[in-house]
């Protein structure tokens, strides 16, 4: 067992009883969302977790420890210090350990801990890609170099189109991640169910969902898998709206010479900022919407040992 990580009890039970557990992470607490709405979504998000059978685990650095599985305290705790926490991807995990810091857990160190922990389902907004650009920056996010590296199922709502969508489909076809869309054909693009981008297959159930990730276990392929499961229809956005609200956030930036770790938070604040309360409405429900997708699955993988 790694040092520094702390799988809180009731976790650790479901895991060693062979029970279903899915992962959830801390980023969208503590920078995707205002206080008080962020703590009140990552608690509603663990209660829909377990009313579909499974036991939530929300990843996090506190103090210097890894963290899978949050008390109430403590997801409190995360959501009122907000912005403030350091936002955690792979390369900032020695440093913070070694000073006993906090961390906010990207997609990145979420799926880093869960495969630590033992958890094989986590559940998220949406995840990062390649940017806008990307061709002369070359900012191409750390979180698809973990999909291709460790083996845990992300379940998200596609990707944003503050990212290039197509050269992260490209780049995830390099790393040999699936790309799995949820009873549809398209790519979903967070706040839109379509992106005009299509996936590699079409899954139409949890059992669907968890035979595939059990295949991909069971030959141990190393590398993870991504399922896209668009938003609900009643909560999808207009595509002008967003798109406009998109391409003025990402022209300040470059006005601003934003880049590195900063480009995702200010990329995604403001186009919040700029869409108001709408997408902040539309963002919970996906991430319930996901929540709900993962326990099934991992209730279907729980099955398939
Ligand atoms: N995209 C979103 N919402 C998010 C993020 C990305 O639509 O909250 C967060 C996630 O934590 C993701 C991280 O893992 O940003 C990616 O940051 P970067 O692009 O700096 O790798
Ligand atoms: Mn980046």
């Amino acid at each position: 067992m790694n040092p520094y990580l702390d799988v809180a009890p009731e976790v650790a039970q479901a895991l060693a009883q062979g029970k279903p557990v899915v992962a959830l992470e801390s980023t969208i607490i503590s920078h995707g969302m205002p206080y008080p709405q962020n703590v009140e979504t990552a608690q509603a998000v663990e209660r829909i977790v377990r009313e579909n059978g499974a036991v939530p685990a929300t990843i996090a650095i506190i103090g210097g420890r890894l963290k899978a599985g949050l008390t109430a305290e403590e997801i409190e705790y995360f959501g009122k210090k907000g912005p403030q926490i350091a936002k955690a991807s792979r390369r900032d995990l020695p440093v913070l350990i070694a000073r006993g810091q906090d961390g906010a857990c990207t997609v990145t160190t979420t799926m880093m801990i869960a495969h630590m922990a033992g958890i094989s389902v986590f559940a998220t907004g949406g995840i990062g890609g390649v940017h806008r650009g990307a061709e002369t920056t070359m900012d191409i996010s750390a979180d698809l170099e973990e999909l291709g590296q460790t083996p845990v199922m992300v379940i998200c709502a596609g990707a944003k189109s503050i990212l290039d969508l197509g050269l992260t489909l490209e780049y995830l076809e390099t790393k040999g991640v699936p790309v799995i869309g949820y009873q549809t054909e398209e790519l979903p693009a967070f706040y839109t169910r379509k992106s005009g981008f299509g996936v590699d297959y079409r899954l139409d159930s949890p059992r669907e969902l968890a035979a595939a990730f059990h295949a991909q276990r069971q030959m141990d392929l190393k590398g993870g898998m991504l399922v896209t499961n668009p938003i609900p229809q009643e909560y999808a956005m207009d595509p002008d709206t967003i798109n406009k609200a998109i391409e003025q956030a990402i022209a300040e930036s470059r006005e601003q010479g934003i880049h590195g770790k900063a480009t995702t938070p200010f990329l995604l604040a403001r186009v919040k900022d700029l869409t108001g309360g709408d997408s902040l409405e539309s963002n919970i429900q996906l991430v319930f919407n996901n929540a709900r997708l993962a326990a099934q699955t991992a209730v279907e993988l729980a099955g398939m040992r």
